[in-house]
């Protein structure tokens, strides 16, 4: 199968051409995707060099498949293009996610809404997608009323700019700044832009996405994100109340069950997720949980999942594999 990876030389595209490796997704022609000044760079795939080619080259070779971490930008003017000439976009920007005509999707949770109709398709936001692996399993059985999250980002998720700020900041070299503020030693309560009503742009997507993944507008959810000096991953602490009350070793259980996701909770041996850990690491790992003793029907948990794997590229090839097993190409 013809693949291309837009944005190829950015860390998801990189990250996303280990995952199409590891998971010997069949390419058969990989079509590295990039600006203008990475065009006729080599890029190594299964023992194979390719070069790295344009947008509008890409398009005319038709590949099946088209999966996009370019930016929001590049998603809105390209992914027509390549719909167009047929091919399926999965494509990891905000672009296209809460759009009514496009599906935004989780396999575990909802790839049976895909249809051979569908030609671009929305990848969640990382810190949307470990929240939603954990919370839609208890929704299905407790029914959430109120989700109160604080995530901890890595700074992966702003991109090689913020990686190379803290390592700069961390040597006492002069860093170009991807952000306002020092990350070294610090915690900025802002992640993505500031919207009119004060909250940022990823906590508006922390609350919006999950309410179309779980099909269930009376979900209420509130967000505050942190970007902290970390690299391996991203950390949430949740706060959710249900309909129904529950027994924590049947939350434990029904976590454990749920595909992608590893339950890492023992306070006797101090086992509970972290970044340092998770990296590298496919699945989702929550932690920490235990009642929450101030209201009824209340749990808090951990949440720990490595932001450029689950999600972003693991999510999006995990996509791919389901529409190649269904025949929805
Ligand atoms: C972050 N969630 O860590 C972002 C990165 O909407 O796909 C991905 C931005 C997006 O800041």
């Amino acid at each position: 199968m013809k693949v291309a990876v837009v944005g190829a030389t950015g860390m998801v595209g990189n990250v996303m051409l280990k995952v199409l490796e590891e998971r010997n997704f069949p390419v058969t022609q990989l079509i590295p995707v990039a600006s203008e000044k990475s065009v006729g760079k080599k890029i190594a795939f299964s023992g194979k060099e390719y070069e790295v080619v344009s947008l509008e080259t890409a398009v005319s070779m038709k590949p099946a498949i088209a999966i996009f971490s370019a930016g929001g930008d590049t998603s809105l003017n390209w992914a027509p293009k390549f719909a167009e000439a047929g091919t399926t976009v999965v494509d990891n920007s905000s672009a296209w996610r809460m759009h009514p005509d496009h599906k935004l999707v989780i396999p575990e949770i909802n790839a049976r809404l895909l249809s051979k109709e569908d030609k671009i398709i929305a990848n969640p936001n990382c810190s949307t997608i470990q929240l939603l692996m954990a919370l839609k399993p208890l929704h299905d059985n407790y029914g959430i009323k109120r989700v109160v999250v604080s995530t901890y980002q890595s700074i992966t998720g702003t991109g090689v700019k913020a990686v190379n700020q803290l390592e700069s900041e961390y040597k006492g070299e002069n860093a170009e700044m991807a952000y306002p503020y020092p990350i070294h030693k610090n915690a900025l309560p802002h992640c993505d832009v500031f919207q009119d009503n004060g909250y940022t742009k990823e906590e508006m997507k922390l609350t919006n996405e999950t309410k179309k993944i779980l099909g269930d507008d009376s979900v209420k959810v509130t967000a505050t994100a942190i970007r902290i000096p970390v690299v391996g991953g991203h950390s949430e602490s949740v706060n959710i109340e249900f309909e129904r009350d529950f027994d924590e070793a049947q939350v434990r259980q029904i976590l454990n069950d749920f595909p992608g996701v590893t339950v890492q909770d023992n306070p006797t041996t101090n086992t509970y997720p972290m970044p340092i850990y998770a990296e590298g690491k496919n699945d989702v790992f929550v932690g920490r949980i235990r009642r929450d003793y101030s209201q009824p029907n209340t749990l808090n948990m951990w949440i720990v999942a490595d932001n450029l794997r689950k999600g972003a590229a693991t999510n999006a090839v995990q996509i791919a594999e389901y529409l190649k097993e269904h025949h929805l190409l």
